[in-house]
């Protein structure tokens, strides 16, 4: 089955006013592939969100850099799942490595945030990573596959969830993974899904690649079989943000 190619921005806790309406005035001016062929979704920070969309190009989306695990409530700084589909915002990304680390989200927290945002009728971009102490101790697929299978059991409709790998050591280094290890992770990734989850499901989940992703390494990364896009940090707050995009064709 046919996976379109999906790029996610995700801008992390950074930009002004001014910085946010310079990158959205290159990317609403940028020549990009169509639709049919690559997904954008670019993820502000929460207090960015309606801005960006307000001024973003109708064929592309925007997605929130998390949300709360339940329904909104006395949850101090939280912003919940409702708050989210009420401002009409489509993607949440959940359990990335910068919040499982520096805010202890544990694989079920993450899992139970899953559940929630879907729920609500959000689409989720699902992040994994093995660190470079797990990876070293050869333990990558042992720890991506925990992460998977604590989001897996809460997903009733994976035409609604993408799964980003995004190992830890290569996020914001410049250290990248090689196409070659990219693609590895990536296929075992998929095979578990085969195994676990279903064929055809596994065969049409999106399955992108996020750490240290540039203009210059996108083409290789996404001419592997199982790499079906990126979720792009640092590189997507500049112009060549418009070049990994490009990588879909
Ligand atoms: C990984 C990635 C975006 P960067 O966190 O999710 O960031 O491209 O800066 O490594």
């Amino acid at each position: 089955m046919a996976r379109k190619f999906f790029v996610g921005g995700n801008w992390k806790c950074n930009g002004t006013t001014e910085e946010v309406k310079k990158i959205i005035t290159t990317l609403n001016e940028a020549e990009v592939p169509s639709q049919d062929v690559v997904e954008v979704v670019v993820s502000p920070p929460f207090v960015f969100l309606t801005f960006v969309k307000s001024l973003l190009r109708s064929d592309f989306h925007v997605a929130a850099q998390n949300c709360w695990v339940r329904k909104g409530g006395a949850f101090t700084g939280e912003i919940s799942a409702e708050m989210l589909v009420n401002l009409s915002i489509p993607w949440v990304i959940i359990g990335h490595s910068e919040r499982r680390a520096l805010l202890n989200e544990s694989n079920e927290f993450v899992g139970d945030k899953v559940a929630y945002a879907l729920s609500q009728g959000l689409k989720v971009i699902a992040c994994i990573g093995e660190t470079l102490e797990e990876r070293e101790s050869g333990s990558t697929m042992a720890v991506v596959a925990a992460q998977t299978k604590a989001v897996a059991g809460k997903v009733t409709n994976w035409d609604n969830v993408v799964l980003a790998y995004e190992p830890v050591w290569a996020i914001g280094t410049g250290k990248v993974a090689t196409p070659a290890q990219a693609q590895e992770v990536h296929c075992e990734l998929r095979k578990w899904l085969h195994e676990n989850v279903g064929g055809d499901i596994a065969a049409s989940t999106r399955i992108i690649y996020g750490g240290s992703v540039n203009g210059a390494n996108c083409k290789e990364l996404a001419a592997q079989p199982d790499v079906d896009g990126f979720l792009v940090g640092g590189a997507s707050l500049k112009p060549e943000f418009v070049d990994i995009i490009k990588a879909a064709m």
